[in-house]
Order: C-alpha cells, then sequence, then structure tokens
C-alpha cells in the first residue's frame, strides 16, 4: 500500500464501498447511482455533476474504463498553477532552486481557523527544510495566546530550528517585521510565520492578516513569498466557504490540506481546488514531525478512485 492509500484511507474506504456497490457502467441508473457515492465522499453535488459528466463522456463499458475516466476528469478539474512550493526543495522535488541566491530570506505566512494544523505544519515543514540544509526561522507571531507562541516554539527546539517569539499582545505585523530582521542577522534563509486562528466572517482580523502579508512581502526585499491557508481535512467541503473568504482578503498561492490521514471527506480537495483555482501544496499526514508530504494529484486521485 503506497502513502496515498494510506493517508486518503478513510475517504477511500467510504468511495471504495461505494464503487464496488456500484451496477456495472452500462446498466441503467449506473450515472445516478455514481453521483451519490461521490456525494458521500464530500465531493459535492456541482462537483460530483461535472465528473459524472466527464464520465459519461467517456462512454466507459468496463469498470476499469469508468475508474479511467473519474481520474482523468478530476485531473483535468484540478489546479494547474505550479504545485511546488516554490521555490523551496521538497523531498524528490529538490533541484527546483537551492539557496536563495540574494540573501534576502524567502518568507511562508501561514493562516486559517483555530485547531485547523497552522502551528503542527510549521513545526514538520521546519524540520523538513532544515533537512534540506535550509536554515529555517520561525516567527510565532499568534500574539493573541501566550500557549500559542509556547507551543510554536515547542515545535522550533524539536526541529532543531531558530524562532522569534513576538510577545503577547503585540502587533503580529510588527512582530513579523522584526522577525525578519532578526532572521537576516541570524543567518537565516527561510522564515516560516505562524499566526493567531481566524474566521473569514472576522473583518477587521482579516484586515489584520492583509496588513501581516503587506508588511511581510515589503520586508522581504526579493526573496520568495508564500500565502498558505491552511484548511482542516477533516472538515471537508466546509472550508470551500472559508477559502474563498480568505482569498477575496489575502491573496493566497497555495493550500495546506492538515489531517488528511484522519478525514474520509478528502474527496473535497478536488472541488476546493476546481473552484478557487488554487494548488494544494502541502497535506499533513499524521501528528509527528514527519508527517508532512507534497501534494501529488495524481497518486491521490488514483488511490481514490482505484480501489
Ligand atoms: N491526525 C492529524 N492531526 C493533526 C495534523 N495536523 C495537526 N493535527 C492536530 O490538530 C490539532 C490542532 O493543530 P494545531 O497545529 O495546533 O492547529 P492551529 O490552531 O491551526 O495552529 C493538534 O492536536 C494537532 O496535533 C495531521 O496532519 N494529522
Ligand atoms: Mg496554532
Amino acid at each position: 500500500m503506497g502513502i496515498w492509500d494510506r493517508v486518503s484511507g478513510r475517504t477511500r474506504s467510504v468511495l471504495a464501498a461505494g464503487i464496488r456497490s456500484l451496477k456495472p457502467p452500462l446498466a441503467p441508473g449506473y450515472y445516478e447511482e455514481l453521483e451519490e457515492v461521490l456525494v458521500s465522499a464530500d465531493l459535492g453535488p456541482a462537483m460530483a455533476a461535472r465528473l459524472v459528466a466527464g464520465v459519461r463522456a467517456r462512454a466507459p463499458r468496463t469498470r476499469e474504463e469508468a475508474a479511467d475516466a473519474l481520474v482523468v476528469t478530476a485531473l483535468s478539474l484540478m489546479s494547474s498553477r505550479p504545485r511546488e512550493l516554490f521555490p523551496l526543495p521538497l523531498g524528490e522535488r529538490a533541484g527546483v532552486r537551492g539557496l536563495s541566491l540574494n540573501s534576502a530570506p524567502d518568507l511562508l505566512l501561514f493562516y486559517g481557523i483555530n485547531g485547523a494544523g497552522k502551528t503542527t505544519t510549521i513545526g514538520k515543514l521546519a524540520h523538513r527544510l532544515k533537512q534540506h540544509g535550509r536554515k529555517p526561522m520561525i516567527v510565532a507571531a499568534d500574539t493573541y495566546r501566550a500557549a500559542g507562541i509556547e507551543q510554536m516554539t515547542g515545535w522550533a527546539q524539536r526541529a532543531g530550528v531558530e524562532h522569534f517569539d513576538g510577545r503577547g499582545g503585540a502587533d503580529p505585523a510588527s512582530v513579523v517585521f522584526d522577525g525578519i530582521h532578526a532572521a537576516r542577522s541570524r543567518g537565516s534563509d527561510v522564515v516560516l510565520v505562524d499566526t493567531a486562528g481566524r474566521l473569514q466572517t472576522q473583518r477587521n482580523l482579516l484586515e489584520e492578516l492583509a496588513k501581516i502579508g503587506r508588511v511581510a512581502s515589503k520586508a522581504l526585499e526579493g526573496g520568495a513569498y508564500e500565502s498558505l491557508l491552511v484548511i482542516d481535512a477533516v472538515l471537508g467541503l466546509t472550508s470551500l466557504v472559508q477559502a474563498r473568504e480568505f482569498n477575496r482578503a489575502v491573496p493566497m498561492t497555495g493550500l495546506v490540506l492538515a489531517k488528511l490521514d484522519s478525514s474520509a471527506k478528502g474527496g473535497a480537495v478536488i472541488a476546493i481546488e476546481s473552484e478557487l483555482g488554487v494548488p494544494v501544496k502541502l497535506v499533513g499526514v499524521g501528528e509527528g514531525i514527519d508527517d508532512l508530504a507534497p501534494f501529488e494529484p495524481e497518486a491521490f486521485v488514483h488511490s481514490l478512485f482505484e480501489a
């Protein structure tokens, strides 16, 4: 069993049971039943209808041909934007670019609702970047809660990377500004920024996030910039509403899908990507420090539909 079969396991078993129960594609009622099965994995009615239309157009005669048609259609609906965590080499994707050519650090800004998986993702990514020869610094700008800063600091220590901590109550944008300067003076070449959890309905907090983004991209002076919404895969399609609103407030360069290992609603990622056109770049596949992977849509979609 490959990693994608394991991480999408719960979604996969929902889909596999449904797909196995289907009649063969030439039987009457096949497409209606297929649509129901897809909705059960949280692909949503709109995406299920588009997938079914794609399968129908290919006129499959066997179950295998139907699975192939699902895979091809799903992939054609997903984001075509670059998926690498540009410019960071991740695992086998090394070679995209090594260290920054200039002295300015690269920066990744993480945001999302409380409990989505931001702090955990940053800890895992810092560890991974360090393994690949980068010198990460974590900036803890979740200044509303002392516990938030402590939790991030704990991960920085576990990963063995530098950290810069905001004071409780400090303005997060100024913490990020100071953090970038601290990173330069300590020779860090990539900055990972943790922010306080916020809801897509909290206008003032979205504005604050936009300000953090502006300050960070200005202070970078040429380093690469990633603006990443972390979503909880367990919530499925609910995250689409969040992602839409966050994307309006802060231009997003990618999504992180945390907790894919414990979600039965992983199908939602296809719908979310397709609607937003924003690629999923990383997935969380557990609570351990190594449980982070670059997203591979082909392998993911095959694991879902070829059960
Ligand atoms: N199973 C699983 N749990 C995760 C994953 N990522 C985060 N978590 C858990 O989700 C909870 C919230 O994570 P946290 O990083 O604190 O969320 P934050 O509020 O967005 O910073 C914690 O209990 C994490 O251990 C993941 O990929 N898989
Ligand atoms: Mg946190």
